[in-house]
């Protein structure tokens, strides 16, 4: 890592080097002199406009849409998505090249990767005056200390939802690890299209730690999530929520906030935590270094938007997720704030870890995941 940073920084020094003697010196004050005639194009100078326009690059439903507007109406800027179904799939496409983004939502240990990765620009913290409204264990996250990089959007849950008019609530990750072709659960199942998430449930179930770089563990988990497969009817981190709402699956591993909407749809969709344990998220508001300085100063005004303590509270009860918002409390409903489901009690968080970064065994999850999806 330091040499990697050592030679970053080389780079950088190079390149400042390097402009500075490309340009013109100045003349000395003393001696009037003739201006010479204008070659180039003259440097943009002034402070920089926000963009008109702004892509957030986000998780599908993660956002109320309702919330464009007035903050267009307020700014002029328009912003528009573009969304993904996991981290390594946002991270994937940013890392071939992907420009255009001016806003990325990553969970905690992606922005870990982002940052070692030189992919984030650091915020500029005088145009985002409502960071202000974070709750505090929010402003000094492991992954991103001080929030230099990022600002936490919401938080969530990864566990079990089901249809319980059908289903007993499961208590184990067994339901999903050993599957019975006497089941009614049987091929109406599904998982996430995920690789951290699907290993963690697999090592959760096989008592092992869900950050695991130990070879012989993900062999395991590898074989367990095969084992699964013939019980699921597939991969799904969009409509997983849907389906079993609509009584067309009975079961499915996702994010807690995802079913609660689903369950204004059908009130029989119920979530649990399985005994063995699960993942516990913060999503962030991060800029990509792609951004131009006009994108990231939009970027920048909309996450302000978006910390607004009513803006916050209409968000989070749109997509039910749980705020890292303090100011936003007083503007949630009481409902929301005692849903368990939102808020779990202690004895669930316990049973939870953050996924963190794996290093170099990022790859080795990715082909055990690549095996996993193309084993018969
Ligand atoms: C929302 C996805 C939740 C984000 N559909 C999981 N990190």
């Amino acid at each position: 890592m330091k040499k990697l940073y050592l030679a970053l920084t080389t780079l950088v020094v190079l390149g400042l080097i390097l402009a500075a003697c490309a340009q013109p010196s100045a003349p000395e004050p003393s001696a009037p002199v003739e201006q010479p005639p204008e070659e180039q194009p003259a440097e943009p100078t002034g402070p920089v406009e926000p963009a008109g326009e702004i892509v957030m690059y986000n998780w599908t439903e993660y956002i109320d849409p309702d919330l464009y507007g007035p903050f267009e109406e307020a700014t002029g800027i328009r912003v528009i998505e573009d969304n993904f179904s996991s981290n390594e799939e946002m991270l994937a496409k940013l890392q071939g090249g992907a420009t255009g983004y001016a806003l990325t939502v990553p969970s905690d240990y992606t922005v870990a990767i982002m940052i070692e990765e030189g992919m984030l620009h650091k915020l500029d913290k005088a145009n985002i005056p409502n960071l202000a409204n974070l709750a505090d264990r929010f402003t000094n996250v492991p992954y991103d200390p001080g929030n230099e990089y990022c600002v936490p959007y919401m938080w969530g849950t990864t566990g079990i939802g089901y249809d319980s008019s059908q289903v007993d609530e499961p208590a184990s990750w067994s339901v999903i690890f050993e599957p019975d072709p006497n089941s009614i659960l049987y091929g109406r199942v599904t998982m996430l299209d995920d690789p951290r998430e699907s290993f963690a449930a697999a090592l959760a179930y096989l008592g092992f730690d869900i950050n695991t770089t130990d070879e012989t563990q993900l062999n395991e988990a590898k074989e367990a999530l095969i084992n699964a497969k013939p019980g699921l009817a597939g991969y799904d981190s969009d409509t997983f929520e849907d389906l079993v709402a609509a009584g067309e699956n009975l079961l499915a591993h996702g994010w807690n906030g995802d079913f609660l909407v689903a369950q204004e749809e059908n009130e029989d969709v119920a979530y649990v935590t399985p005994q063995e344990g699960g993942v516990v998220f913060v999503d962030n508001l991060c800029i990509p270094t792609s951004a131009t300085p006009e994108q990231k100063l939009a970027a920048e005004q909309f996450i302000n938007y978006l910390l607004e303590p009513e803006v916050a509270a209409q968000n989070s009860e749109f997509i039910y997720y749980a705020s890292p918002n303090q100011a936003a409390e007083e503007f949630l409903d009481e409902e929301f704030l005692n849903d368990p489901t939102v808020y779990p009690p202690a004895e669930v968080l316990d049973k939870l870890q953050y996924l963190e970064p794996v290093g170099e065994m990022e790859s080795l999850y990715q082909r055990l995941w690549d095996e996993v999806k193309s084993a018969q």
